[in-house]
């Protein structure tokens, strides 16, 4: 019978003098395994055989100790001769079907896999579960083939998922390079595939070399990234179990019509904090919109004050305007900071897809950390999508069309879809917005058709939506949706009564008229108690 194996905290050896120093192997792998490491894989590549026989034997009195599996990377004969539970093949080694000949079927065998290829071979072969890498380029091992990042190794996930047979969906998973401490929660979130048909599917487990053999003490090393693992990212605590929306339309829209009113008087009675990190053009503006709906602003772009400001508990809008090297840096520090405080985050990726260098920008801010919002016209959208691995069939039909820019490519339907399939994938919300605002997070979708043309013809409107939404996430963080969707209706039903005023005239008179109305519906409903009419939900 082969062994029930918990894969969640994988070490990986390493016995160079990079990483192992001038301290002894057994000793840091035993310190590893007093901190809650799960399953042990001696990795030496230069070392004679018979020194690997008896560390390898060493290193198996110890694990056995601890009661965790230890397995040999590489070297079957190594494995057999030790007496250990398995072995750990790469792409370069003995092939999977042959060690299974010779170790016989009740020992672990685990295969490195960088593709949706080398990952059928390995499942059909008989692997027990997959080393998925590299995720991120890693000191450790330098000639690693592919970087396949948090993507690639997705890609991987929703393949093994979307296979029948029982091989693959019992197959083992576990993701490698460059994982530790700071970003094993993220990645942990991230590597998620949502499935419709039974238990969403995830990686089983995280493979580190360096974070703990290289960390000065390795047991408090793999004890903190056990609790992390353990533990949901600050991000999510936030976050309540989502509830399928099932009530009846009238049901639904007085249920929006409470969340927004609630959501109005929580900005106006908490003033969070909208922490703008924006380009020059929209500063002075996004500042008025957010003292408009009752926020606080702070128009900084310098990434090292960032955490300060995370942890007075408001919300970070990140606008790619100004994408230079130097922003992306800052933002990169902010994106950090905000994330491990748990505020929430707005992307706003102006003009992405425009430029290599804005593709490129997004692609950076993306593997940065976690949105809580993504918000964007059709054209980022799509860029978003791309960036997050999706080949979305609908794009090809439309670009077939050969729609001008500007027009609408998309029906509505189509874009919820979009918009849901993305918030699935990045566990988050999604707004495209256009006439007809269209947003979901992966289980409630909404279209949103409130607002004012002249909202197209000022400079900053966009911008300042990411704004609002910062602040309306902040104060109500727990339904990230519903706050998302109460703050459009803020800014949008404002726009539409100043542009129903006598005395604007064009998009001139307006914006004054605009950052008035804001001001306005929100003492309303704070402060008397108004309620909300014309949704166009
Ligand atoms: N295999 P660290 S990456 C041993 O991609 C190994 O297959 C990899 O080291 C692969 O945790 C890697 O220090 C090294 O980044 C991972
Ligand atoms: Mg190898």
């Amino acid at each position: 019978m082969k062994p029930q194996v918990d894969y969640s905290l994988y070490l990986v050896t390493d016995s160079t003098e990079a990483i192992l120093g001038k301290r002894g192997l057994v000793q840091v792998v035993e310190k590893a395994l007093k901190g809650g490491v799960t399953i042990v894989q001696y990795r030496d590549k230069t070392s004679d055989t018979g020194y690997l026989i008896q560390t390898g034997k060493e290193l198996r009195e110890v694990c056995r100790k601890y009661k965790v599996p230890l397995l040999i990377n590489d070297r079957v004969d190594v494995a057999l001769a030790v007496g250990c539970d398995g072995v750990h093949l790469g792409q370069d080694d003995m092939q999977v079907a042959a060690a299974r000949k010779l170790l016989g079927p009740d020992k672990i065998i685990g295969a490195t896999v960088s593709s949706i290829s080398e990952a059928e071979i390995a499942v059909n072969a008989g692997a027990d579960y997959l080393g998925i890498g590299t995720l991120y380029a890693t000191q450790t091992k330098k000639d690693t083939k592919s970087i396949i990042g948090i993507n690639g190794i997705r890609e991987i996930l929703y393949y093994l998922d979307s296979q029948k047979d029982r091989l693959f969906q019992d197959v083992k998973t576990v993701c490698i390079g460059g994982v530790n401490a700071s970003n094993v929660q993220l990645i942990l979130h991230q590597l998620f595939a949502p499935s419709t048909s039974h238990q969403p599917r995830t990686v089983d487990g995280v493979a580190i070399v360096s974070a703990i053999m290289a960390a000065s003490d390795p047991e408090e090393a793999s004890r903190t990234i056990k609790q992390l693992i353990a533990s949901p990212p600050p991000f999510k605590t936030k976050c309540t179990t989502r509830q399928a929306w099932q009530a009846k339309d009238s049901e639904e829209l007085e249920s929006i019509i409470s969340h927004t009113l609630d959501a109005v008087k929580a900005v106006h009675n908490t003033g969070p904090l909208s922490h703008n990190m924006t380009n020059l053009v929209v500063q002075h503006f996004a500042a008025s919109v957010a003292l408009a709906i009752g926020a606080s602003p702070i128009m900084s772009n310098n990434g090292a004050e960032a955490s300060d400001l995370a942890k007075l508990g408001g919300g970070l809008v990140i606008n790619m305007g100004t994408a230079t090297p130097d922003a992306l840096a800052n933002h990169r520090k902010a994106i950090q900071a905000y994330n491990a405080a748990g505020g929430p985050i707005v992307l706003d990726p102006v003009g992405a897809g425009a430029t290599s260098a804005r593709k490129d920008a997004l692609a950076f801010l993306m593997a940065s950390g976690y949105f809580d919002l993504i918000k964007g016209n059709e054209a980022e959208i799509l860029q978003v999508a791309r960036t997050s691995g999706f080949k979305l069939a609908l794009e090809n039909a439309a670009q077939q069309r050969g729609v001008d820019s500007g027009a609408s490519l998309f029906t509505i339907p189509q874009k919820a879809y979009i918009v849901h399939r993305i918030a699935r994938r990045e566990r988050n919300v999604v707004l495209m917005t256009g006439a007809t605002d269209v947003i979901s997070d992966g289980d409630r979708t909404y279209a949103i058709s409130n607002g004012h043309r002249y909202l197209g013809m000022i400079t900053g409107s966009g911008c300042t939506v990411g704004t609002t939404l910062a602040a309306y996430m902040a104060a109500k963080p727990q339904d990230k949706l519903m706050a998302a969707v109460a703050g459009i209706l803020h800014y949008e039903i404002g726009a539409e009564r100043a542009a129903r005023r006598d005395d604007v005239k064009g998009p001139g008179t307006f914006v004054p008229a605009f950052v008035d109305e804001l001001f306005g519906f929100r003492v309303g409903v704070a402060e008397k108690s108004e309620g909300v009419e014309g949704l166009k939900v």
